[in-house]
């Protein structure tokens, strides 16, 4: 097999929200991999500090200000990404929100805005990227969805829903778009140690581990939090030419917490 399958030289990768997190990994990834990386978020500082901590990587990273629920704005970061560094060949849909709030707490207002960006916002961004990949013969389109793409739990229904929901539109794309020679998959992470999980690892005033981290260690055969690099490899290989063949697939990189019914307490 020629190992070059899984480079991705010449290739343009957008990943949203990689100002930091999962996505800032998966972006610096394929940049190792050899791809021009532009990235977007909505707020100026982390993008300062971003693209910073990009350069420190010696990664030569291209940040735009954009938000992803804005479908004007998403058509002018894509044309002006084209313009920039050419027409993109790989778009990781990675920006998204939660929030934890028992459903008959949770406003309708509230529901929305996590729909708008876990959801609504990928089908936007795949709707501006996919022509310029009908043209150029080719595409990848890699969604983050969740281990909530097939579990629920209390307090995250908006969450489950638009991840639930993001698995079907990877499928759809791939459906609608395969003949094109574009794959649209999917990487299901597990408990990843990111901010938007800082707050269930926090330590008790007595300086005990949170419930929910004792909890989620000891679901997880590998005993442990993911880390945001433990999605690089995935994503590589999901972007490459390597993965040619794989259309409509969820990976889940979870440390095998959705095959393992937990430890007995
Ligand atoms: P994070 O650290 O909170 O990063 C989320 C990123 O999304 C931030 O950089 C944020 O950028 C950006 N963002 C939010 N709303 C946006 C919008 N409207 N437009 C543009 N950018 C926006 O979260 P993370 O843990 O890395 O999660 C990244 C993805 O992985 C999310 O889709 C999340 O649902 C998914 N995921 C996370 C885990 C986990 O355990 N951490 C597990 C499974 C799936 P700014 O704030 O700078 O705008
Ligand atoms: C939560 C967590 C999870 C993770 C991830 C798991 O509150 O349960 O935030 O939703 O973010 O999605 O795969």
């Amino acid at each position: 097999m020629d190992m070059n399958a899984f480079r991705l030289d010449g290739k343009v990768a957008l990943v949203t929200g990689a100002s930091a997190g999962i996505g800032f990994e998966i972006a610096a990834a394929l940049a190792e991999a050899g791809a021009k990386v532009a990235f977007n978020n909505t707020n100026p500082k982390k993008m300062e500090a971003a693209i910073a901590a990009y350069k420190a990587r010696g990664i030569d990273a291209k940040g735009y200000l954009c938000n992803v629920t804005d479908e004007e704005q998403v058509q002018a970061l894509v044309a002006q990404i084209e313009k920039d560094l050419g027409v993109i060949d790989i778009l990781v849909n990675n920006a998204g929100i939660i929030k934890r709030i028992p459903m008959l707490e949770m406003k309708a207002e509230e529901f929305r805005q996590v729909i708008d960006v876990d959801l609504n916002a990928p089908f936007l961004m795949a709707k501006a990227v996919i022509p310029g990949m009908i043209k150029k013969g080719h595409g990848k389109i890699i969604n983050i969805c969740s281990m909530m793409s097939e579990l629920g739990r209390e307090t995250v229904s908006a969450y489950a829903a638009a991840k639930g929901g993001l698995k079907m539109l990877t499928r759809n794309i791939c459906a609608e778009y395969g003949e094109y020679n574009i794959q649209c998959n999917g990487i299901g992470p597990g408990y990843i140690a990111t901010p938007q999980t800082a707050p269930l690892r926090e330590r008790q005033s007595d300086g005990s581990r949170h419930p929910f981290d004792q909890f989620i260690v000891a679901k997880t055969p590998a005993a442990r939090w993911g880390e945001p690099e433990d999605l690089a490899g995935p994503a590589v290989f999901l972007a490459s030419d390597a993965s040619n063949f794989v259309n409509g697939h969820i990976l889940y990189v979870d440390g095998g917490i959705l095959a393992y019914i937990g430890k007995q307490p």
